[in-house]
């Protein structure tokens, strides 16, 4: 049997594209950096029809870029793209190396790409391929932050007159030089020199400042913003504990990667102190990195999302196990995962029962005109159109202006100069 054709192959209809219709005749690997890195893959059909996905790896563009070039698209030349589940087998166990953040970037690129191009062919929008609409709108939530308590509710406070309905609130902490999440002029973009810079961490000083943020942001806000937090790892497991339970009294939506997570079991510590949602996951990459976690109920949200989770035919599956479990999602969405992956994720979003909460952060107005899309913020949340597909293009011509840029993100050490976590 060829590549591309199957036993019924030739009484498949054009009306969703024949499989000659759908056979890949090239798969191209797009880096550009129109003000931050990222890594695209274009798929195309015989028929013409082009389907996108994102592969960025915040710090790492080039290792994914490699692993797609040198490894998968030589395997796609030929295949049918309307083989997702079996190229997504093909890829995962195929390699007989599962899992890790460059594979599953590089497998989800190729994923979103397919799913792009099913949706273009059946002429749907992707979360119609899915199941259809749950829900109007995907809820989002904003990134506020300030150098002190202050500077935080003043942008908190502009978020809610833009009409977001949830907001991350992050500040400075005293004696931290330059903490987790708190901007520079520029606007808060992590990855910044071409190696990474160093920062200097003081958990004590952190454990201080934060339950007092929260008290003065229900004091100046209310009680009925939805009010998010990221600890971004830099805590033990004890200390995460004492941490979420001080903030108990400001009714948190959840609380973010409280501490690392590779021993699944650390969640049980803070689960056994404290109510607070917990939230996990952007730094994973397969089920099998929170199968603990969702089935032992220690977190309420997931937050791996579709470029480092494998694409939309893995996270399916995550969400799915986690539905089981009574744990919703509430995807990644940084400014280093480009606009493909938003527009996927907001697709899967729009679709998923389990369906939390959407991270949105702004691009800025460059990455837009190179990613034109049709999603939309109204009123709190994102919506999707209906375009088929994804509904995000991307404009190579403007792309190849913006040559890749050398950026690692920070590290962090403890004040005697060990490394801890960024
Ligand atoms: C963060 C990110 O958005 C978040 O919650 O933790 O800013 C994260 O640091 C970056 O996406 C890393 O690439
Ligand atoms: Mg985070």
């Amino acid at each position: 049997m060829s590549k591309q054709t199957g036993k019924n192959a030739a009484s498949e209809t054009a009306t969703h594209g024949s499989v000659r219709d759908r056979e890949i005749v090239d798969a191209k690997v797009i880096v550009t950096c129109p003000g931050r890195n990222f890594v695209t893959l274009k798929i195309t059909t015989r028929s013409g029809v082009t389907g996108l996905g994102d592969a960025t790896l915040n710090g790492r563009e080039l290792a994914v870029a490699s692993y797609l070039q040198d490894h998968l698209v030589p395997n796609l030349i030929g295949r049918d793209a309307g083989r997702i589940e079996d190229i997504f087998q093909f890829f995962y166990r195929g390699a007989y190396w599962r899992r890790g953040p460059v594979t599953m970037s590089a497998i989800a690129a190729v994923d979103v790409a397919l799913w792009d191009i099913l949706g273009k062919m059946a002429g749907l929008p992707i979360y119609r391929l899915l199941g259809g609409r749950s829900r109007e709108g995907a809820l989002v939530y904003g990134h506020a932050n300030g150098r002190d308590i202050a500077e935080a509710s003043d942008a908190v406070g502009r978020f809610i007159e833009q009409g977001f309905l949830a907001v991350r609130a992050q500040c400075g902490v005293p004696g931290v030089k330059k903490a987790y999440g708190v901007s520079s002029a520029r606007g808060y973009e992590p990855a910044e020199s071409e190696l990474p810079a160093e920062t200097v961490w003081n958990t004590p000083r952190y454990l201080e400042v934060a339950p007092k943020l929260f008290e003065r942001l229900r004091k100046d806000h209310g009680n009925h913003v939805e009010l998010l937090h990221d600890v971004h790892h830099r805590l033990s497991p004890i200390e995460a504990a004492r941490l979420a339970k001080s903030l108990e009294p400001y009714r948190l939506f959840w609380l973010e990667d409280a501490t690392p997570a590779e021993n699944q079991h650390s969640f049980e510590l803070i689960r056994q102190h404290s109510v607070t949602p917990l939230a996990v996951g952007e730094v994973f990459n397969s089920i099998w990195d929170c199968k603990h976690l969702i089935e032992n109920q220690l977190i309420d949200y997931i937050r791996t999302t579709i470029v480092h989770g494998g694409g939309i035919s893995h996270i399916r599956r995550l969400a799915d196990f986690a539905a089981l479990h009574q744990v919703r999602t509430g995807f990644h969405g940084a400014t280093d995962l480009s606009p493909v992956t938003m527009g996927a994720a907001l697709h899967f979003d729009t679709w998923a029962p389990n369906f939390g909460i959407q991270e949105y952060m702004f691009h800025t107005g460059e990455t837009d005109a190179v990613f034109p899309h049709d999603y939309e913020f109204r009123d709190g949340r994102l919506h999707v159109g209906d375009t088929p597909g994804h509904g995000v293009a991307l404009d190579e011509k403007l792309a190849k202006k913006y040559p890749y840029s050398p950026k690692q993100l920070p590290i962090a050490r403890l004040q005697d100069g060990s490394m801890w976590d960024w």
